[in-house]
């Protein structure tokens, strides 16, 4: 009688007596290979049925190759090596006697032709401690995975009560925000109307000043052209004005100074400022006198085209645009609108206030939403950034933000992508993560990212590669990763004493 101890998921099984078995059948499948009374045989698939002798008589009778075990008869068949010592191991029936030792046992070659070494035992006692290594990875990982649980659950029920807290704190708020609101707007009313009088006031000067500026041009201008000094402006003093030749023929004709004149002979001083001179201001240069056209000191000299040119003081100039400018404000409305500004300002900083909440209570929020595992365990890695180097690019990867490559040869860094979700399969959902629209690449998707995540003794990017172009993968090992089982991607996950 053998005892077997079976090591599955590293859990160590003994199981009760097992069945004595026709060679190359597994332990699993030995039930079947028990002659009953009237020494049959049924194949495993049960389609039919054979004297029991027919069992490794290196002759395939089932379909299904099961009666041929520990031959090559049948091509479908399948041999078990048991490799006490190590693990079984299934190859196909074809490997039988065929001069290669493929079980650490040596049991597929039995013929004689060739001896096989049984390694089992080396084997075995390297896959045990194998497998003690990763058993203890394992368990310092769990360790340290229940202690990022709890920094987790303590970090969410902090966030939770600040969340809470903020919300109250946030009413208060927006109650003084609408109060200093309505106290601003009540300074700002009589502010404004102080304001507004004092612009107007403004506005009605300088309409006057234009006023009189207008109509002082007016009269000089009537007096330069009433050259006979006889308070009427006529059309014989008219026509010397070159600027009135409407036919533009170089001379002033009489009906020409008259239709300027409004079709009258001669007009005095009130119908000139009221009716004529709007018409003609525009075009009218007053006569340069011949003395001063050579010192160019009695009035302004005229220009190669004819016009005026601007005196060229610059104290005069000054002196216009503070005439332009509008006054201080008075006493009265300076103290209205310092204590509007006070008013304003105690506002801005409420509102100020009311955002800044808002702004924390949404980045809590954010957080809160965030799927840190069944205990809150990933949460450790949160705000963490992690670095990976090859030959070419330094890649980034800040949990549950976002993912970069950076040449390293210098330039600039590439976006492959921010946080999207997890994506590992539904019994495995948090095995990898996705971050996704990255930097679009050219003739090609939005850059994106899978990070493949391992159990390890710390957190660490260890590996970024690019699987297909623009879509890369991260191998991330953490603690929060151990699970205590042993993944079937394990060396030797599985075995038999
Ligand atoms: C850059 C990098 C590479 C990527 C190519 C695609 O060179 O982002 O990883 O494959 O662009 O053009």
């Amino acid at each position: 009688m053998i005892m077997k101890a079976l090591l599955i998921n590293c859990f160590i099984v003994i199981t009760s007596a097992t069945i004595p078995r026709p060679r190359g059948v597994a332990d699993s499948n030995a039930s079947h290979y028990q002659p009953n009374n009237e020494g049959v045989f049924v194949c495993i698939d049960g389609s039919q049925t054979f004297p029991y002798s027919y069992v490794n008589d290196d002759y395939c009778d089932c379909a299904d190759g099961s009666d041929e075990p520990g031959t090559s008869a049948c091509p479908n068949g399948k041999f078990t090596c048991t490799n006490a010592g190590h693990r079984p191991l299934i190859v196909p029936a074809s490997r039988v006697n065929d001069g290669v030792c493929d079980c650490c046992d040596g049991t597929d070659e039995y013929s004689g032709n060739i001896a096989c070494v049984n390694t089992c035992q080396e084997l075995g006692k390297k896959h045990k401690e194998e497998v003690e290594r990763i058993m203890k990875l394992q368990e310092e990982g769990i360790k340290k995975k229940k202690e990022f649980a709890e920094t987790g659950k303590k970090m969410k029920e902090e966030k939770k009560a600040r969340l809470e807290q903020l919300q109250t704190d946030r009413e208060s708020a927006e109650a003084e925000r609408q109060e200093l609101e309505t106290k601003k707007e009540e300074a700002e009313a009589p502010e404004k109307e102080a304001k507004d009088k004092h612009q107007q006031a403004w506005d009605e000067e300088k309409a006057r000043r234009s006023a009189e500026k207008e109509a002082a041009a007016a009269s000089t201008a009537f007096q330069e052209l009433d050259s006979n000094n006889d308070n009427f402006v006529d059309v014989l003093e008219m026509v010397i004005h070159n600027e009135f030749d409407i036919d533009s023929n170089g001379v002033v004709s009489e009906e020409e100074a008259k239709e300027h004149l409004e079709e009258a002979d001669k007009v005095d001083m009130d119908t000139f400022v009221s009716k004529i001179w709007p018409n003609v201001k525009q075009i009218y240069k007053p006569l340069v006198p011949e003395e001063s056209q050579a010192d160019g000191e009695a009035s302004p000299p005229a220009d190669s085209q004819g016009e005026t040119a601007t005196p060229p003081d610059e104290e005069a100039k000054t002196a216009e645009d503070t005439e332009d400018k509008m006054p201080d404000y008075d006493e009265e409305t300076q103290v209205l609108i310092e204590a509007a500004d006070i008013a304003r300002n105690a506002f801005i900083a409420a509102d100020e206030k009311v955002k800044s909440i808002d702004r924390e209570i949404s980045s809590l929020q954010s957080y809160m939403n965030l799927d840190f595992g069944n205990d809150e365990e990933f949460s450790v890695l949160k705000d963490q950034c992690f670095e990976y180097t090859d030959r070419e690019y330094t890649y980034k990867l800040c949990a549950f933000d976002r993912a970069s490559q950076r040449p390293k040869s210098g330039g600039s860094e590439t976006s492959l992508g921010t946080w999207g979700k997890w994506s590992g399969p539904e019994n495995d959902r948090y095995s990898s993560q996705l971050y996704e629209r990255g930097q679009n690449c050219w003739n090609g998707p939005d850059r994106s990212v899978k990070v493949h995540f391992k159990c390890g003794p710390e957190n660490q990017l260890t590996n970024a590669y690019e699987p297909s172009r623009c879509e890369y993968a991260f191998d991330f090992i953490s603690p929060v990763s151990c699970s205590g089982k042993i993944s079937p991607m394990d060396p030797h996950s599985h075995d038999e004493l």
